[in-house]
């Protein structure tokens, strides 16, 4: 299978992360994206390529292009004021307040995030454009023929709504490249997000609509970040209804339960009958995951891997999350070499 990868990715490299009041090095640091390249090297994955510049329409056919500027001048916005951190939201439009977007730059953090643990620092904008490049490319080998490709991509995107970032996410590089499949011709695609963590900007995203299947499996938002989407009930709207499919999972949830449910989501993507399959790979489902509750095992992922390549469908895999950093390489590769039949 291709990989598209860019060493761009390290460019962002913020050093603090709001965690239990404290500011700590990031869990979502550059090293994750150099183990996982080094895994796909090691077992000879197949060929690694650099991405192509794409225009920035195809991202703006997801995310406000407000939103899109104001990643791109946040840094300086955010260094002309003076304060010595890194760019970090303390306040948002909360219940009873208005949805302007305010001069300062404390304001315009607020309204643009959903939440506060992510630092935006010097070269986070060229990263994440670079990261949607890596998805765009990877989209692009699929269009171009390719039955399955990796995008490697840093920053993630699954948390980042049309006009929100946060949970490490700028822009929604799964997302894009749904659009993009379905911009080249598709009828319909299935986004499977297998990050544990809730896509709470990929359901947004395509929450009223029919021509994006939204699936995700995660730990239950009433334990697990992004704590506000994600609930079973939440099955999409208007014409979307029935298109979003969400399955919360208990703390300490184990592969049995973990492949019901992706079993059960995988019945829904048949009968959808897709043009396309997106994944939102996160492994950060693994059991010794230093953020999250389930306990998958690394040979767990070569499993559910086989259990995606049984759907038949052209598949394009995009990188979520995962942050147990020495393993990473092995949990992510798993599921590539277990789709493969490996
Ligand atoms: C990003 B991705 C837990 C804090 C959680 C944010 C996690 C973002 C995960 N105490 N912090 O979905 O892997
Ligand atoms: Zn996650």
């Amino acid at each position: 299978m291709l990989t598209v990868f860019s060493e761009k990715h390290a460019l962002h490299d913020s050093k603090t992360e709001l965690y239990g009041g404290e500011l700590v090095p990031p869990f979502e640091c550059p090293v994750r994206a150099e183990h996982i390249l080094q895994r796909v090297r090691d077992v000879g994955l197949g060929e690694i390529i650099a991405p192509q510049s794409f225009d920035i329409e195809a991202v703006t056919r997801i995310h406000d292009p407000a939103f899109i500027r104001f990643l791109e001048t946040c840094w300086e916005d955010w260094a002309a004021t003076g304060y010595k951190g890194e760019a970090m939201a303390i306040c948002w439009p909360a219940r009873g307040m208005q949805q302007r977007i305010p001069d300062h730059i404390d304001g315009k953090l607020g309204y643009y995030s959903l939440s506060a643990e992510t630092a935006i620092s010097n070269g986070t904008w060229e990263a994440a454009r670079t990261s949607v490049d890596v998805a765009l490319s990877a989209q692009a080998a699929l269009r171009d023929g390719a039955r399955e490709a990796f995008a490697l991509c840093r920053p993630p995107g699954h948390h980042a709504a049309g006009d929100m970032y946060g949970g490490y996410c700028f822009i929604n590089n799964a997302a894009v490249a749904a659009q993009a499949f379905l911009d080249q011709g598709a009828s319909r695609v299935a986004l499977l997000d297998v990050d544990f963590h809730h896509g709470n900007g990929s359901q947004a995203i395509f929450y009223d609509r029919s021509d994006v299947m939204f699936l995700s499996l995660h730990g239950d938002p009433r334990d697990a970040f992004p704590h506000f989407l994600g609930y079973a009930d939440e099955s999409g709207q208007g014409g979307g209804k029935g298109f979003n499919h969400n399955y919360p999972m208990a703390p300490g949830t184990s592969f049995k339960t973990w492949g019901d449910a992706l079993a059960d989501a995988c019945r829904k993507i048949n009968n959808y009958a897709p043009d396309a399959l997106v994944i939102s790979l996160g492994v950060d489902t693994f059991e010794h995951d230093p953020i999250s509750f389930f306990k998958l095992a690394s040979d767990d992922f070569k499993r559910y891997g086989a259990t995606i390549a049984a759907l038949n469908l052209p598949t394009l895999f995009i990188m979520e999350g995962g942050y147990a950093v020495e393993e990473i390489g092995i949990n992510a590769v798993n599921v590539l070499e277990g789709y493969e039949g490996r």
